[in-house]
């Protein structure tokens, strides 16, 4: 195993065993090493979070070990994300960012708002459980041309529907494009929401991310084009 190697699986074990202070430690260890904060988060933290789910899945761990887990990964995103807020000069896309109604699970959504924010948008990230009207209010309000939305749970898919619905009440569908993604969500899940795209996981969430804002871009070039 090569020092960069080495290092992910360091940053992948401390955040199954929950522990903060190596998994800081190592996070420090990355960036002495010369690795990019994005490549820690996914090659390393990531990883791991995965694994820590899937073993809560199992009952192997219980919510303890599980929040434990998410406290070392935070504090390593924590060092992280400064860093990787100062990257871009220029003006910044607005992407905003929540767990839908009636769902709490923050900890994909999380590491989705750190790798955005790692490839240089500006995240305004509104948290948990957050009314559908709420993800409309703020992409109005803050002139962004994202939603993206992050669900885990099968009953809470219908609040994509509804941001969907009052989107195209409003007559912003199109205009405020959609990002949906999280366990249960799927490719075919975006079709039946009708919702812009989907994203399988945080690496994939900025390539759909880039994707949409091209699209937007393109629109309003058309647009400008077609009004001189
Ligand atoms: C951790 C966890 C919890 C923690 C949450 C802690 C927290 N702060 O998030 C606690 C213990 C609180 C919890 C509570 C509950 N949970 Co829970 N939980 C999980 C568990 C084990 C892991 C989820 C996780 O964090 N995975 C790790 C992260 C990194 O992965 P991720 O979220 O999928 O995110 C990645 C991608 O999906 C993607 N992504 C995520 N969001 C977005 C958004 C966009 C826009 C994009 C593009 C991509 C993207 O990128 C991420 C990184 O790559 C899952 C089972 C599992 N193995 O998934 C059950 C699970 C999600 N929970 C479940 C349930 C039912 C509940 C409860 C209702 C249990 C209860 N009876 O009380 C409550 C929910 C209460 C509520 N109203 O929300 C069910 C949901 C079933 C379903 N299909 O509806 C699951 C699937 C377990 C199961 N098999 O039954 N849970």
């Amino acid at each position: 195993m090569g020092e960069k190697e080495e290092i992910f699986e360091r940053l992948k074990q401390t955040v199954i065993s929950g522990d903060t202070e190596a998994c800081s430690k190592a996070a420090q260890d990355a960036l002495d090493a010369g690795i990019d904060p994005m490549k820690a988060i996914t090659e390393g933290l990531a990883k791991g979070m995965e694994v820590v789910g899937d073993k809560f899945e199992n009952k192997e761990f219980f919510l303890p070990e599980m929040l434990l887990a998410a406290e070392a990964m935070y504090e390593a995103l924590e060092l992280y994300l400064p860093l990787l807020e100062k990257r871009e000069g220029e003006k910044k896309e607005k992407v905003i960012l929540g767990v839908v109604e009636g769902d709490i699970h923050d900890i994909g959504k999380n590491i989705v708002k750190a790798m955005l924010t790692a490839a240089g948008y500006e995240v305004i990230d509104l948290g948990v459980d957050v009314p559908s009207s709420k993800f409309i209010e703020k992409a109005a309000e803050e002139e962004a041309g994202v939603i993206a939305m992050s669900t885990m749970m099968t009953p809470t898919l219908m609040s994509i529907k509804d941001v969907e619905e009052q989107l195209e009440k409003k007559g912003l569908k199109g205009k405020v494009k959609t990002l949906i993604g999280g366990g249960t969500v799927t490719e075919q899940w975006k079709s039946k929401m009708g919702s812009d795209a989907f994203g399988k996981d945080a690496v994939d969430a900025v390539s759909k991310v880039n994707l949409l804002v091209q699209e937007i871009k393109a629109a309003v070039k058309l647009m400008k084009e077609k009004t001189k």
